[in-house]
């Protein structure tokens, strides 16, 4: 089956693809999470030598725009009371006469840096672990961002600095790189990808976002990042990499250059072998500082917001050295 003359069905490209459906049992929804065992969480522990610690998620709400996928929208948040209200003799009277600030905000669960749910993109009727696509409509039923934020994400993770490593502030727009250059750039760092390590690559993308106009972000969007291919699937697997984190806002090049298909890593790896992603993440102060001290691996701690049935949710994350 073909979407069109040219570009495969996705299941067609990812036929040979490999699967940890069942892998962690029938009701599994946080995939390859579990490979953060406590032993993981306690070698991790063991980089922590300095007690500096890094913010990674970027500014929400900004009344300038945030970064977000084409079609959505920025988070918008707005006062519902403040000193305004009482000035106008609205605001309600508290015994004592206190008075305070309150707002209300509306934005896309995948619209700031963000966990995505293992539900949030599938291909031929079925998500992660086999569920059944229509456990989707209305709200997620299965896979949903929920079990991942009640686990809670810990381990080592590894900066993986590809603009630093190709002597950017950003990569180019549909730049790719692959495993064997994450291989290269943590060599040049002079550190190794560890099995079972959280993977966090900079592109300087989203810094890019406050460097020139919106419109120039936009203009003819594709973004830079990893790229499909078999041996690059089969790598993560091997490598059993729990959770890929970036500052991009799809995590992958938003179109396969060689097959023409959108976004296949969201389902050769989030849909088949259960990687968890985390996207629009905030690298750049992070990777200044490895930069500066040489330090590239580190704890890695994230707990995205409970939201039930979530496509996803925004989250805050720490690396702490
Ligand atoms: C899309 O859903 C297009 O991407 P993301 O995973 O960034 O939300």
């Amino acid at each position: 089956m073909t979407t069109t003359d040219d570009v495969p069905a996705v299941g067609d490209l990812l036929k040979d693809s490999p699967k940890n459906w069942g892998k962690w049992g029938p009701d599994d929804e946080v995939g390859s999470l579990n490979y953060l065992t406590a032993d993981v969480v306690l070698e991790a522990a063991k980089l922590i030598t300095s007690g500096k610690i890094f913010t990674l998620q970027t500014p929400m709400a900004d009344p300038e725009g945030d970064p977000v996928w084409p079609g959505r929208s920025s988070a918008e948040r707005r006062n519902v009371m403040d000193e305004g209200h009482y000035l106008a003799g609205k605001g309600p009277a508290f015994s004592g006469g206190a008075h305070y600030a309150d707002d209300v905000m509306t934005c896309f669960l995948q619209g700031s840096t963000q966990y995505d749910a293992l539900g949030h993109v599938w291909y031929d009727g079925q998500i992660w672990n086999g569920y059944d696509a229509k456990t989707t409509v209305g709200a997620m039923e299965k896979a949903s961002v929920f079990p991942i934020a009640q686990r809670g994400i810990v381990g080592r993770a590894i900066l993986l600095d590809m603009a630093r490593f190709r002597n950017k502030d950003y990569l180019d727009k549909g730049e790719t790189f692959t495993h064997e250059d994450l291989m290269a750039c943590a060599e040049a760092q002079g550190t190794k990808i560890e099995p079972r390590d959280i993977l966090v690559v900079r592109t300087g993308w989203i810094g890019k976002w406050y460097k020139v106009t919106h419109e120039e972000f936009f203009a003819d969007f594709i973004e830079p990042g990893l790229t499909y291919s078999p041996e690059l699937v089969q790598w993560f697997h091997d490598m059993e990499i729990p959770n890929l984190v970036t500052d991009t806002i799809a995590n992958e090049v938003t179109v396969d250059p060689v097959s023409g298909v959108t976004l296949p890593l969201h389902n050769a790896l989030m849909r088949n072998l259960g990687v968890t992603l985390t996207e629009i993440a905030w690298l750049d102060d992070l990777a200044a500082d490895c930069a500066d001290d040489k330090q590239y691996t580190f704890l890695y701690a994230a707990a995205p917001l409970k939201i039930m049935h979530g496509t996803g949710a925004p989250v805050n994350p720490i690396a702490i050295k």
